[in-house]
């Protein structure tokens, strides 16, 4: 398990396997000890060989040997488990921020210059430090391969998580905390790239040119994608958590408005305001609150790409 020939994926992931590691061992001594004098005492005080039972009626010593002994194990092992988790609790002054949101049931991720992705790319050797934002409801933050884990509590200021990555590669990244039905789709990437390429990707605006010159809605198409609205949507006709988005456009649609029913089309107006304050109508059938606004996170720009988009989904 241990080879130090292999480079480990961030810089906590030594301390955090060896408080593993001391734990298991000190389990692993108690498992096989605690057995062996079990089945020592079956043989050696069974009823043939002592029929007469000794009474002991307490022991200094022993209760001594008893308290201090465990004592010393627990502080063995806190110690170690201490050791790996406080460095994790400050993040260096020069890491590079990188913002996750949070939401059911994606992750999204923003850098400095306001591109967004949905697979978070960081450079190999660099500090980053990830402001933590749930959206919704409670979900955590989980990259096994570096060994760091965080919950992300809606509104909780100074939610964040840091690492350096050490080894380029692909490493998955989890949701671990049950965030409602399709908590299992939180599945995101963490791409670890060396860091001339990282400069390279991060002023790349090449790939959304390619995405904006093919069909019409390309663009919109992709940004939906990367920041999740498929997690609730689908194209296709069948309803997710949201209703489908197939012939939305121009379409009639029943909705709730402060409890009262109304019908409207489905315009710029109307898909801006689905977005930016999703639970003003809500659509007839569907739950209110499930969608929250994506103000602030989608620019009006951006939903003009979105309204280019939904137009063409026939
Ligand atoms: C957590 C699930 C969820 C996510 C993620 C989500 N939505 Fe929704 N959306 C809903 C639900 C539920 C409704 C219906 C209730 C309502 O109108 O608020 C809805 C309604 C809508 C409507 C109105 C649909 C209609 O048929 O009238 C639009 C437009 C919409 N969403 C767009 C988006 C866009 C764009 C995104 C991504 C930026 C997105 N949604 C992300 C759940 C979601
Ligand atoms: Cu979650």
């Amino acid at each position: 398990m241990y080879s130090p020939e292999i480079t480990q994926a961030s810089n906590f992931v030594k301390g955090v396997d060896q408080a593993f590691l001391v734990i298991l061992a000190i389990s692993f001594v108690f498992l096989i000890g605690l057995t062996v004098v079990m089945i020592w005492f079956l043989y050696r005080y069974n009823r043939k060989r002592n029929p007469v039972a000794t009474q002991i009626h307490g022991s200094t010593k022993l209760e001594i040997i008893w308290t201090v002994v465990p004592f010393i194990i627990t502080m063995v092992m806190f110690y170690y488990g201490w050791a790996g988790w406080k460095p994790m609790t400050k993040a260096p002054k020069d890491a590079m921020e990188i913002t996750v949101y949070g939401r059911m049931w994606n992750f999204s991720y923003e850098y400095a210059n306001g591109r967004m992705t949905d697979t978070l790319y960081v450079p190999k050797d660099k500090p980053v430090k990830l402001n933590l934002k749930a959206m919704d409801v409670l979900h955590s933050f989980y990259i096994p391969a570096f060994r760091v884990k965080q919950d992300m509590v809606p509104g909780k200021p100074d939610n964040f998580m840091w690492f350096q990555p050490q080894r380029v590669g692909s490493y998955e990244i989890f949701c671990a905390e049950y965030c409602g039905l399709q908590h299992s789709y939180m599945y995101s990437t963490v791409k670890v790239i060396e860091s001339a390429e990282f400069d390279k990707w991060m002023t790349d605006t090449t790939q959304v040119a390619a995405v904006t010159s093919t069909a019409p809605g390309a663009a919109g198409k992709k940004i939906m994608q990367n920041i999740g609205c498929f997690a609730c949507h689908t194209v296709d006709g069948t309803k997710l958590v949201g209703p489908s988005f197939k012939g939305i456009w121009g379409h009639e649609v029943t909705v709730i408005t402060g409890g009262q029913k109304r019908t409207v089309t489905v315009d710029e107006e109307y898909i801006k305001k689905s977005i930016y304050d999703p639970n003003a109508d809500v659509v007839d059938g569907y739950t209110k609150g499930l969608m929250v606004s994506y103000q602030g996170q989608l620019k009006d720009a951006d939903i003009a790409e979105i309204i280019e988009y939904l137009k063409t989904v026939k």
